[in-house]
């Protein structure tokens, strides 16, 4: 007569030992390792599915919501009301819910009959709660089969499970299915805030009360777990910075073979007879849904090879589902275990003996003491990962745990939490059990949509007056043009001062010499030394030195700022051993001067950060030679002055003669291009054309360009040191771009969406945010991590939210930059176009300027804005490789010739 010892023998294969318990955790390591990563997601069994939850619960979740709760044992309408601060112990989260029975016809029908049931409880639940269906109701829905979800409130089916098989809705958007049905129903206004899976909520929810809630554990009729992944090992979502929630789906275990030595006939069985053969081996080994079904399947086994009650077998024995995983759960009830047995084995038309029920109680146990072995080893799996995630010794944790299996079989939670700790003794382990199901982890989950979806929006409001439409930018085309024209009429000012420079044409080769050149730029001073020999353009010498303008230079007196120029220059001949030379030199000079002559030109107005008294109505070509001379040690030909767009054009001349416009996209901006003399009203010569400066960073002055200047610019344009002055250089030149990016996160930190509120000293600082920032944050090689540590640096705590939006608000204040600059550049080579008559025009636009050369994404903007505006131009951009210098001195060689003439 077999006993449970017989049992043991017959049910050899599924009592499974710690180290196989250990291979297996180790199997499902690998199969979560295949699963996160991209190559291999595709063919993983396990999905590693991203859920787009990153944070666990913060207490800072509030509001009202509708749940429903389908794809477990039963399907529930709840109401939860989340009240802030407060944990569910002193009352947090009120819910009110109602179980709707599913028809049993409706698992196997169409998807969508299957939602008009779930939107028509949903609207009985409204009805009967009173609840005002007119308000629009924020809804949590919580669906437990495998999503793919490309955001929190999407979901494409993967596949059905458990007992739900339906048509039509695989590879759909289930949410927009539930969308679909709650219009269908009609009568009431749902917004579908998030969806999750049951692992997901039940993690919440029990995070709610415990913060080290991290895993979240179903052991119903499916079972799944969940936990908080380090965001930089799921490929599938962008970032490396933070955590997400990842629903493993570990049904799916051992449905590419990887359990294979572990399943038994018996396992073979119900898989074939389940409806999805091949599909969910390891839930098929452990959930409610198959418990049972195996344990009547070991009996019948047993029965027929006369192993129990002699051999009889009923037809009930024979019935697919007759034995239940409640019953199951009856037969290892402690005391009434062996009562229960013989009355379920009776209730299958058995007549059992006291070994028969025995022995059918040790296979129920075994049977079940094989589900909690299996989950405890791919849960050990779970937790073995996250402590290397954060490289730690030792693991605290708390597995927040629901279903049905677990919460009602009588010895399933101890053994499974035994043999955890058994396969982790050196972790701190903590089950959870979610005592009231799952929709107020999935009500957390939507609370925290809704605050993330409010402070999307508020930063989408924000940062949509810097996006430029397209009607916008050819708005400002037009204007710039306008400007353009009116600027080389004599008749009356304009914002843009279109100043001639006295040069004609573009370099032709035949300069010869060595040249001193002088650079005053946005930021520093430079002196070359230029020696153009015979022969081609590679041939030029050059040699430089960079000097820094202190602040204090800049904005001292003429003198002091001269002074330190002839300085500078002096340091230079030293360093050359050039000081008796007596050189002819030419002088970039970046600011806007009027000029009669090559080699004079009057500073009309300071920008950027000059603000030297003194200076303005002065001719800074005589400073220069004042300060010379007043150091009295060497003696220079200043034999041009020129404006650094004027020099960056000739510099990139040089190399490709198409090169007739000079841009400076730098600390300021400017253009220059090479107009037609006959379109110069206020300069005669006798030339065919002539290189005008346009000083363009004045448009907007006037107020032509206030429907787009923003309360940021216009905060920026005040604390400036011209305010009202360069209203088109404040939209897009590197002295400003910084400043505006300040001013809008000092906006959004002050209504709370940033740095959690905290406007520090920091932020308020002007100038803190410097242009060379957004080159550096918006480069994509950048993780979000070193987004925080230039945060850091600027003595701003952020978070890796924070990060994001910081990182979104640069993007769109250098965007509209370029794009300005790009409309800007349309309406110049539009000119020239129509200046010469073509249909079509080819021309090089030479640029320099640390915006241009190092934010990695302005250059490409501009490009592309300049060739949609200026469809009939193909522009080049040329980047200046020597700067303007070299420019300067082809100017002076030119000049020199002249002279020489
Ligand atoms: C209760 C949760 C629900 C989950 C279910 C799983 O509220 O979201 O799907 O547990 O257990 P089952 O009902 O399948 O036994
Ligand atoms: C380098 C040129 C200089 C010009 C500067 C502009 O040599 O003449 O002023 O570029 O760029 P920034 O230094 O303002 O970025
Ligand atoms: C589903 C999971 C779900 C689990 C528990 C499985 O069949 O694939 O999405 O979490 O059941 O309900
Ligand atoms: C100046 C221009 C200069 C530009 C680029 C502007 O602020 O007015 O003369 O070309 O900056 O440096």
């Amino acid at each position: 007569r077999v006993a449970s010892y017989g049992v043991d023998r017959f049910l050899y294969a599924m009592r499974l030992h710690d180290d196989q318990l250990e291979d297996i955790s180790a199997r499902f390591q690998a199969e979560m390792k295949k699963g996160l990563s991209a190559e291999s997601n595709a063919a993983a069994a396990v999905k590693m599915l991203p859920t787009h939850v990153r944070s666990t619960p913060d207490g800072s979740e509030r509001g009202q919501f509708l749940a429903l709760d389908l794809g477990g044992s039963k399907f529930k309408v709840l109401q939860v009301k989340v009240r802030e601060g407060m944990g569910i112990r002193k009352g947090g989260v009120e819910m009110e819910e109602k179980i709707y029975p599913i028809p049993k016809e409706l698992l196997i029908g169409r998807g969508t009959e299957l939602f008009d049931h779930v939107s028509e409880s949903l609207k009985d639940f409204l009805q009967e709660k009173n609840i005002n269906l007119e308000k629009t109701h924020p809804l949590a829905f919580t669906f437990s089969f495998p999503c793919e979800q490309p955001t929190l409130n999407q979901g494409l089916l993967l596949s059905w499970s458990k007992n739900f098989r339906l048509r039509g809705l695989q590879g759909k958007d289930v949410v927009q299915s539930l969308k679909g049905a709650i219009e269908r129903t009609g009568g009431m206004n749902v917004d579908v805030l998030s969806m999750v899976n049951d692992t997901v909520a039940t993690m919440m929810t029990c995070g709610f009360d415990d913060q080290r809630c991290e895993v979240g554990l179903i052991i119903g009729t499916g079972t799944n777990a969940c936990y908080m992944e380090a965001l930089r090992h799921v490929d599938l979502v962008e970032g490396d910075e933070g955590q997400m929630c990842v629903n493993t789906e570990w049904g799916g275990f051992g449905d590419d073979g990887a359990l294979n030595e572990y399943i038994t006939e018996f396992d073979r069985d119900v898989d074939a007879a389940s409806n999805n053969p091949g599909k969910q081996i390891f839930e098929k080994m452990v959930s409610g849904m198959y418990l049972g079904e195996l344990v009547r399947l070991v009996v019948l086994k047993m029965a027929k090879v006369g192993l129990l009650f002699d051999g009889f077998v009923s037809d009930a024995l024979r019935t697919k589902g007759k034995i239940t995983t409640a019953n199951v759960a009856a037969m290892e009830e402690y005391k009434t275990g062996l009562k229960n047995t013989r009355d379920i084995l009776t209730g299958l038309g058995l007549t059992p003996s006291q070994d028969d029920c025995i022995a059918v109680q040790h296979v129920s146990t075994i049977v079940s003491f094989r589900s909690s072995n299996l989950v405890a080893a791919c849960l050990s799996a779970i937790l073995t990962r996250i402590k290397k995630n954060r490289s730690l010794r030792t693991l605290t944790i708390t597995v927040g745990v629901d279903g049905t299996v677990y919460k009602t079989h009588p010895q399933y939670p101890k053994r499974l939490h035994k043999v955890v700790r058994r396969l982790l003794p050196e972790s701190h382990v903590r089950f959870v059990l979610s005592d009231s199901g799952s929709s107020k982890g999935a009500a957390l989950v939507a609370a925290v949509a809704q605050r993330l979806a409010s402070r999307r929006k508020q930063v989408d409001e924000t940062l949509f007056p810097f996006q430029m439409s397209q009607e916008q930018l050819h708005l400002v085309k037009s204007r710039m043009r306008a400007d353009l024209e009116a600027g080389l009429k004599n008749k009356n000012p304009s914002t843009i001062k279109m100043l001639p420079s006295f040069v004609y044409h573009t370099p032709d080769g035949t300069e010869r010499g060595k040249y001193l050149a002088l650079d005053l730029g946005g930021t520093n001073f430079r002196a070359l030394l230029v020696n153009f020999k015979k022969g081609l353009h590679q041939n030029t010498r050059l040699y430089h030195k960079i000097y820094t303008v202190p602040m204090e230079i800049m904005q001292g007196t003429g003198e002091e700022l001269f002074d330190h120029l002839a300085q500078c220059v002096s340091d230079f001949l030293d360093y050359m051993g050039m000081k008796n030379a007596h050189l002819p030199a030419g002088f970039t000079f970046s600011f806007p001067c009027e000029q009669t002559a090559i080699d004079t030109g009057t500073l009309l107005t300071w920008t950027k950060g000059f603000k030297a008294t003194d200076c303005e109505g002065h001719d800074v070509v005589n400073m220069l030679r004042e300060a010379i001379k007043r150091r009295n040690e060497f003696d220079l030909d200043i034999a041009a002055v020129v404006n650094d767009t004027v020099g960056t054009m000739m510099s990139c001349a040089y190399e490709d003669p198409e090169c007739e416009v000079g841009l400076i996209a730098g600390t300021g901006t400017n253009v220059c291009y090479m107009e037609d003399v006959r379109n110069i009203e206020k300069r005669d010569a006798d030339a065919q054309r002539m290189c005008i400066n346009t000083e363009w960073g004045g448009l907007g002055d006037d107020g032509s360009l206030n429907d787009i200047i923003t309360p940021y610019d216009a905060e920026v344009d005040q604390n400036s040191l011209h305010p009202g002055k360069q209203r088109f250089e404040k939209l897009t030149s590197g002295m400003y771009l910084g400043e505006i990016v300040r001013q809008v996160l000092l906006d959004l930190t002050r209504g709370g969406l940033l740095f959690r509120g905290h406007v520090t000293e920091a932020l308020k600082t002007p100038g803190i945010f410097e242009t060379k920032y957004l080159s550096q944050i918006e480069s994509d090689r950048l993780a979000l991590l070193q987004v925080r540590s230039i945060l850091q640096q600027l003595g701003l705590d952020s978070n890796c939210d924070d990060s994001i939006i910081v990182k979104e608000v640069c993007g769109a204040v250098s965007r509209r930059a370029a794009q300005l600059v790009g409309a800007g550049i349309a309406a110049v080579v539009d000119k020239i176009r129509e200046n010469r008559g073509l249909e079509h025009l080819n021309i090089t636009v030479g640029v320099d300027g640390a915006l241009y050369k190092l934010h990695p994404h302005f250059s490409r903007v501009l490009h592309d804005t300049a060739k949609v505006l200026a469809p009939l131009c193909n522009v080049s951009f040329l980047p200046s490789e020597e700067g303007s210098g070299k420019g300067a001195a082809l100017i002076t060689a030119v000049a020199k010739q002249k002279q020489q003439m």
